[in-house]
């Protein structure tokens, strides 16, 4: 019955004049839980499915809750439509995992004059409106590229010409968009440093294989993979086998990979992988504890960060490995 007079509320208030501002959402009647309805980006790498592990073991298990996950299968178009079920079903709360940051403003603003409050999670949305949304949380992605490019200096002597290959994630998103800032931003300061190609690999194992095996039909002369995602990585990895390219401690390539997934991990612990950068997914727990600050009205920050770090074949062991939850 709640949604009944939900929907009509909803077709009430996308009637009303412009700049009406969204009536917060009501708080369920007792007996019923707090629906969110959630955009989830995709399944597209290791990385993502334990991010939506994290979230749906985080709500499934409290009876409060109801947590309905469209998969957007990464296009923005089936977020833009998930996001506009949502509004019609009445839920109380929306949380969006943006495919890409541009072309929010008018679902964002549809959501406002629903009423119903919106968390942005993991990647961010570039709107002039901040107030569209609760909080963005999720990494700091142009830091963890500045871990990456801090290491790769401290392993090249500044008189060495290297060749970087560049293995991009989904063109848009954040994670791409920052990573590729703190490569590019460190290459311009490096005139020993360059680019030797970019390659799309959309965060897929499966594109990055295909891209990789079509350029090292042409290309070997590559001293570093700047790769953005583990799952693009492992397409690389076998890329080079069948190239004959040797790479990671000793090899001719050194490979910076991003995400540090505990397959990943285990590559480097084994010295297959020079660099993994920790992008961290499990903050299912963090997202629950802000929606529950802003049912009670807490205050909530604009931004917040996961803590991540950096590793090496040198700086981590089995046990760590066998210890890492994703
Ligand atoms: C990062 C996330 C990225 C991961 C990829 O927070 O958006 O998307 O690095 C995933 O593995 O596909």
């Amino acid at each position: 019955m709640r949604r009944f007079f939900s929907i009509l509320l909803c077709i009430a208030m996308i009637g009303c004049m412009a700049g009406c501002s969204g009536i917060r959402a009501t708080e369920p009647s007792d007996n019923e839980a707090f629906v969110i309805g959630f955009s989830q980006v995709g399944s597209e790498s290791d990385w993502r499915v334990a991010n939506t592990r994290s979230m749906t073991a985080t709500f499934e298990g409290d009876p409060e809750y109801e947590l309905i996950m469209e998969n957007a299968r990464q296009q923005q178009e089936n977020q833009f439509t998930a996001v506009r079920k949502f509004i019609l079903e009445g839920v109380d709360f929306i949380i969006i995992a943006p495919t890409v940051e541009e072309g929010w403003d008018t679902v964002l603003a549809e959501i406002k004059d629903a009423g119903i409050p919106v968390i942005i999670m993991d990647r961010s949305v570039a709107v002039e409106n901040e107030d569209l949304y609760l909080t963005n949380i999720g990494s700091d992605f142009l830091h963890q590229g500045n871990l990456a490019v801090e290491w790769l200096e401290s392993e090249i002597p500044s008189d060495k010409n290297i060749k970087i290959l560049h293995l991009q994630g989904t063109i848009g998103a954040t994670a791409q968009i920052q990573r590729t800032r703190a490569l590019e931003s460190a290459v311009a300061k490096h005139a020993n440093w360059e680019i030797s190609s970019q390659l799309y690999g959309d965060f897929t194992e499966a594109k990055a294989y295909e891209v990789m095996t079509e350029y090292l039909k042409e290309n070997k002369d590559i001293d570093v993979l700047y790769s953005e995602n583990d799952n693009m990585t492992f397409g690389a990895m076998r890329a080079f086998e069948e190239a004959g390219i040797t790479y990671g401690n000793g090899g001719q390539v050194k490979i910076i990979t991003f995400d540090a997934t505990r397959e990943a991990l285990q590559y480097c612990h084994d010295g297959k992988i020079n660099l993994c950068v920790e992008c961290n997914p499990l903050f299912g727990p963090r997202v629950k504890e802000l929606i529950e600050k802003y049912r009670k009205g807490e205050p909530i920050p604009k931004h917040v960060y996961v803590d991540e770090s950096a590793y090496t074949t040198q700086s981590i062991t089995q046990d760590f490995v066998d210890s890492r939850e994703y």
